[in-house]
């Protein structure tokens, strides 16, 4: 059987006139009109030489015509691979060079500076634009018509691959097959009860694991509809809520709703679900979405290499501080980090899971695979948690070096080996620090050079065009020495001490 994710999708469309997607400008599309639009998108990667299992970059802005790239792409038997549209060239050249897509594609504006890092990663440069101008909407628009028969796709064949970063070395890409994404997809349709007359306001970026799997995809297995935002806006999405039913975001997205006078129990009147991820969402934040609403906010675990293992239950107590239980399918243990056994209940170790869920591997990198995914199936998250005595989990924190600034990840060994390479820099530690509105903010300590001390503005400035502006750091500071214990390793514990109210 096919067991392409679209072709599933396909497959249990019930009202093929429902409308699908609705953008702010009043466009709207059906779902016969997104079978249409990616046979005709599908119909051009292929005369352009896509066959199934190459890699189909994107780094386009969020619109219909990228979405339908990644929809083409998955009918086409390609394996999508979206790119943040901060990342800069030298970024994405480290990104495409790796995964050796067929065809990179970006946005027209950008064509003319990304032109040679396609070239150098032999990769066929094409532009979309979001009102699908370009190269690539122009092949889509003037090429075949009619239907384009759905490339049959195992459980195991990759749909999609996303680059993770490492906390040393090189970014990993995240194999991602359609039997991950689709076992995902139906556990959360029916874990949030979504059906045909749901209607999603789709606010967050469609190149990572939650706007693109999560909000997405389980929009259209549903036959629901999303009000697909360019990008997040919280007076925009406010006015929205009289005619919608969820929302999904990131923490930040609830921080500054609330801040919106005109939140409260009238205006979320209408909205049955408010679900909040990829970063821990304050209790407090919790409460007060709570007393000024009436909605508890649902909260759920997941990563790029499991999409989602954990909610907070639809019926029956969302508690706040928690990630809630295992999503049907999916296992989920506490273990001893040294010795990997499984702690009892109540414990910190280290989160493990296991399902239908859980990825591949990484691409290309079976050392890395083989060290964060047991024999036995289970993937090493990298997070400490621990269970209640009600079976909720809690995630307490990171065994990882990683920062969650805003919903996405920055990894600190990154952003130091930029700073260090600088004039004027000894060397450097960057920690993310407590922030009221992104969670955490990328923060750098840096050892001056005492001869020609490096400034703040000359080692922001110095960064701006290497990395994407999100992992730019918020504040730069200076100290005479780091703090190291007796290994030599840098203690970042007490640096988080020291700075702890830096930003409010
Ligand atoms: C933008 N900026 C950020 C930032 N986003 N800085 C730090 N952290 C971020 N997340 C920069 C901008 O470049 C700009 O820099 C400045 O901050 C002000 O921008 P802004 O207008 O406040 O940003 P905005 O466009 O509003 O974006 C903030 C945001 C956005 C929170 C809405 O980052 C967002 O949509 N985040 C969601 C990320 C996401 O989808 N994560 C899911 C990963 S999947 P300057 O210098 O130009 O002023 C995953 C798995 C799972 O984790 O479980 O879901
Ligand atoms: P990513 O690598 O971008 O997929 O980020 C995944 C990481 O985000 C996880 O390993 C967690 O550390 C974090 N994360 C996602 N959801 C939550 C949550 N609800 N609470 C706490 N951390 C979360």
């Amino acid at each position: 059987m096919n067991q392409n994710l679209f072709h599933l999708l396909a497959e249990g469309i019930v009202d093929p006139k429902a409308t699908a997607i609705e953008t702010p400008d009043g466009h709207r599309l059906s779902y016969a009109d997104i079978l249409a639009a990616s046979a005709r998108m599908a119909h051009a990667l292929v005369s352009l030489g896509v066959v199934p299992g190459d890699r189909v970059a994107a780094q386009v802005e969020k619109s219909v015509p990228a979405l339908m790239l990644y929809l083409a792409s998955l009918r086409a038997g390609a394996v999508f691979l979206p790119l943040n549209t901060a990342y800069t060239p030298a970024e994405i050249a480290y990104f495409i060079g790796d995964a050796t897509p067929r065809l990179f594609v970006c946005d027209p504006a950008a064509a003319p500076k990304l032109a040679p890092v396609a070239q150098a990663a032999g990769a066929r440069l094409m532009t979309l634009g979001a009102d699908g101008s370009g190269t690539l909407g122009e092949a889509a628009a003037a090429g075949r018509e009619g239907d384009f028969a759905t490339v049959p796709r195992g459980a195991d064949d990759l749909a999609a691959l996303l680059y993770t970063s490492g906390t040393t070395g090189r970014s990993k890409g995240a194999m991602l097959s359609h039997g991950n994404l689709v076992s995902n997809t139906r556990a959360l349709q029916q874990a949030w009860r979504f059906d045909q007359r749901d209607v999603l306001i789709h606010a967050l970026p469609i190149f990572h694991t939650h706007g693109l799997f999560v909000a997405s995809n389980v929009t259209l297995f549903s036959g629901a509809s999303m009000i697909f935002l360019p990008k997040f806006d919280p007076a925009q999405v406010l006015g929205l809520m009289g005619r919608a039913s969820v929302l999904m975001g990131v923490p930040t997205f609830y921080v500054r709703l609330l801040a919106e006078p005109g939140l409260d129990r009238t205006s979320t009147a209408g909205m049955r679900l408010f679900v909040s991820g990829s970063a821990p969402l304050l209790a407090e934040t919790h409460r007060a979405w709570q007393q000024r609403t009436g909605h508890a906010i649902l909260e759920r675990y997941g990563m790029t290499e499991t999409n989602m293992n954990t909610s907070n239950p639809y019926e029956g107590p969302r508690v706040a501080g928690t990630v809630g239980l295992p999503l049907p399918g999916v296992e989920v243990k506490v273990t001893d980090p040294v010795s990997g056994e499984t702690l009892p209940q109540g414990q910190i170790g280290m989160v493990e899971v296991r399902g239908p869920n859980v990825f591949k591997g990484y691409w290309q990198m079976p050392e890395k695979t083989a060290a964060e995914l047991r024999p036995d199936g289970f993937f090493i998250t990298g997070d400490l948690g621990c269970f209640d005595d009600n079976g909720y989990l809690q995630i307490v924190g990171r065994g990882k070096d990683l920062v969650i600034s805003g919903g996405l990840n920055v990894y600190p060994r990154e952003v130091e080996t930029e700073i260090d390479a600088l004039p004027g820099v000894v060397e450097s530690a960057v920690i993310g620090l407590s922030h009221p509105d992104l969670g955490e903010a990328v923060t750098a300590v840096v050892v001056p050079d005492p001869d020609h001390p490096a400034t703040e503005s000359a080692i922001l400035a110095a960064l701006a065009p290497r990395l994407a502006r999100f992992k730019l750091p918020k504040r730069v500071l200076f100290l005479d020495e780091l703090p190291r214990n007796t290994m030599g390793k840098v203690q970042k514990n007490q640096l988080r001490d020291r700075y702890a109210g830096l930003y409010g």
